[in-house]
C-alpha cells in the first residue's frame, strides 16, 4: 500500500479552515478523498460505515473528533457517519465506488450552547465537506437497507468500528428490516485505517513538524523556569500557555512533570509536588497541532546542575538512544519489540546498551530499570495505531524514548524525541533543536 502524493509537491499541502488565527489547518479536500478511495480498495467490495465522535453528554466537556474519522474526512463536528462502498464491478449487483457523509439534523436549541453546526440542508454542504454526497443521518439505515437488500452477501463484508454502539445498532436494525434471523458479524474497519495511517503524507508531516516546533518552545520555556521552590503543576501550566501561544489546541496527553521520586513513575501526572534543590525532573509533555501530536521528554536537574550520578544515568540513556539511531536501517529495523531478542529490533539495541553500561547501588546491571517499549508511532494519536513490532519505513513518524527509573535513588531519566523516516531512508530528528546532551540541558537552563 503506497500513496501517490507526488502531485502534491510544490503546492502548499495544508491550509487554514477559517480566517480565525487559531483555526485548525486542514489538508486539501482531495487528500481526504484519496484516503477514502484507498480505504475502499481494502473493503473486498464491501461497505465501511464509520462514526464520528459524539458530542459529550455534558456539552461543556472537551470534544475531540474520532481519529479515524478525522483522517478520512477532516470533519470536526460531532455525530456524523461516513459510508464508503467499495468498487465491485463483477458483483451480482455491480457496484461502483460510492461515498456518503451523513450529518445529524441541526438542533437549534442545543446550538445556543455549543455553537452553529452544519447539516445536510446547509447550502454548499458538499463543497464544505468535500465528500461526494451528503445526506441526513436518518437516511443511513435506508441506504444500508437498499444496499444489503440488493445483495445479501454484502452483510458479511461490513467494516465498522467494533466498539461503536451506533455501528451495533445500525447492523441490528438493518438485519431486522431485512428479516435476517441474526445480525451479521462485522469486520474491524480500524484495522484498515491503521494500515493507511501508518505512513504519513507530506501534509501530515508538515503538521507533525508544527506540533514538534510548538512543543520544543514549551520545553525551552520549562528549562528556563525550573528552579527549587516551584511546583510541578506551575511548570505544566507555563508549558500549556506556550503550546497555545504557538497555535496548538491541546496537550497531546496529560503532561508528566515528575520531580524526585516522581520521575520514576512512568505516567505520573498528579504534578502536585514542590521541586527541591538536588532533584531530577522528568518532563514528558507535548502538544497537538491541528489534530497531530508531538511527544517529547526531557530530563533536567532542578537546580540547573546534574549531580555526577544523575549525569552518569543521563548519559547512559542518551547513549542508548544514540545506539538505536546508529543501528537504524529503513525497511529493516523494528520498534516496540518487547522480547528484545531480535537483532533488527531497536529495542534490543537500546536494551543491550543500558544493560552493559552502569550499575545500580547493589552492583546489578541497569536493564531491569527500563520497563517500557523503546517507542511508538505518532500521528493523529500520540500513540498512533500500528502492528508491533513495526518495521520502520519512509513516511513513518515514531519516538525513540529509552529510560532508566531507579526509585531507590529517586532517579528517573527518559529522553524522547520524534523521528521521521525520510524518503531517502534516513532518520530525521524532529526535535533536533532541543538540547540533547547534559551540557546542552544545563546551558539552556542558564539562558534566562
Ligand atoms: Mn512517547
Amino acid at each position: 500500500m503506497k500513496f501517490r502524493w507526488g502531485l502534491l509537491f510544490g503546492l502548499s499541502v495544508v491550509w487554514t479552515v477559517a480566517s480565525a488565527a487559531n483555526a485548525l489547518e486542514r489538508q486539501p479536500a482531495s487528500v481526504y478523498h484519496a484516503r477514502r478511495v484507498a480505504l475502499a480498495d481494502h473493503l473486498q467490495g464491501g461497505i465501511a460505515v464509520l462514526f464520528a465522535a459524539e458530542e459529550p453528554q455534558l456539552d461543556f466537556m472537551p470534544y475531540r473528533q474520532d481519529s479515524d474519522f478525522y483522517y478520512l474526512t477532516g470533519w470536526t463536528e460531532p455525530g456524523a457517519a461516513l459510508m464508503i462502498v467499495g468498487d465491485a464491478p463483477g458483483a451480482a449487483t455491480p457496484r461502483a465506488y460510492t461515498e456518503i457523509l451523513f450529518l445529524p439534523t441541526r438542533d437549534l436549541r442545543m446550538e445556543k450552547y455549543t455553537g452553529v453546526k452544519m447539516d445536510a440542508a446547509t447550502p454548499g454542504i458538499v463543497q464544505a465537506t468535500g465528500v461526494d454526497a451528503v445526506e441526513p443521518m436518518t437516511e443511513l439505515p435506508a441506504e444500508m437497507n437498499k444496499l444489503i437488500g440488493a445483495d445479501r452477501r454484502l452483510a458479511t463484508k461490513l467494516w465498522t468500528q467494533p466498539l461503536a454502539p451506533q455501528a451495533k445498532a445500525l447492523v441490528e436494525f438493518t438485519a431486522a428490516t431485512l428479516g435476517m434471523t441474526s445480525a451479521p458479524e462485522t469486520k474491524d474497519g480500524t484495522d484498515l485505517t491503521a494500515q493507511l495511517r501508518v505512513e504519513k503524507d507530506p501534509g501530515e508531516i508538515e503538521l507533525l513538524k508544527k506540533a514538534s516546533e510548538a512543543s520544543i518552545k514549551a520545553q525551552f520555556a520549562m528549562m528556563r523556569a525550573v528552579k527549587p521552590g516551584r511546583t510541578e503543576r506551575a511548570i505544566a501550566g507555563l508549558m500549556t500557555a506556550a503550546w497555545m501561544e504557538n497555535g496548538c489546541e491541546r496537550p497531546s496527553y496529560a503532561p508528566i512533570v515528575g520531580s524526585g521520586v516522581n520521575s520514576t513513575t512512568l505516567h505520573y501526572s498528579a504534578n502536585d509536588r514542590m521541586m527541591e534543590d538536588g532533584d531530577i525532573l522528568l518532563v514528558d509533555a507535548a502538544c497537538e497541532y491541528s489534530m497531530y501530536a508531538s511527544d517529547i521528554t526531557r530530563t533536567v536537574p532542578v537546580n540547573g546542575h546534574f549531580t555526577p550520578r544523575q549525569r552518569e544515568i543521563y548519559n547512559i540513556v542518551l547513549g542508548a538512544q544514540q545506539a538505536a539511531i546508529d543501528a537504524f536501517v529503513a525497511g529493516k529495523s523494528t520498534i516496540n519489540d518487547r522480547d528484545r531478542q531480535d537483532p533488527n529490533s531497536l529495542d534490543t539495541v537500546a536494551y543491550n546498551y543500558i544493560n552493559t553500561h552502569g550499575k545500580d547501588l547493589h552492583g546489578d546491571p541497569l536493564g531491569k530499570y527500563w520497563l517500557h517499549g523503546l517507542g511508538h508511532m505518532v500521528g493523529i494519536d500520540v500513540h498512533d495505531p500500528a502492528a508491533y513490532p513495526a518495521v520502520l519505513k519512509p513516511g513513518m513518524v515514531f519516538t525513540i524514548e529509552p529510560g532508566i527509573y531507579i526509585p531507590e535513588e529517586k532517579l528517573g531519566v527518559r529522553i524522547e524525541c520524534d523521528f521521521l523516516v525520510g524518503e531517502d531512508g534516513k532518520l530525521i530528528d524532529l526535535d533536533a533543536a532541543l538540547p540533547h546532551t547534559a551540557d546542552e540541558v544545563e546551558a539552556a537552563m542558564r539562558a534566562k
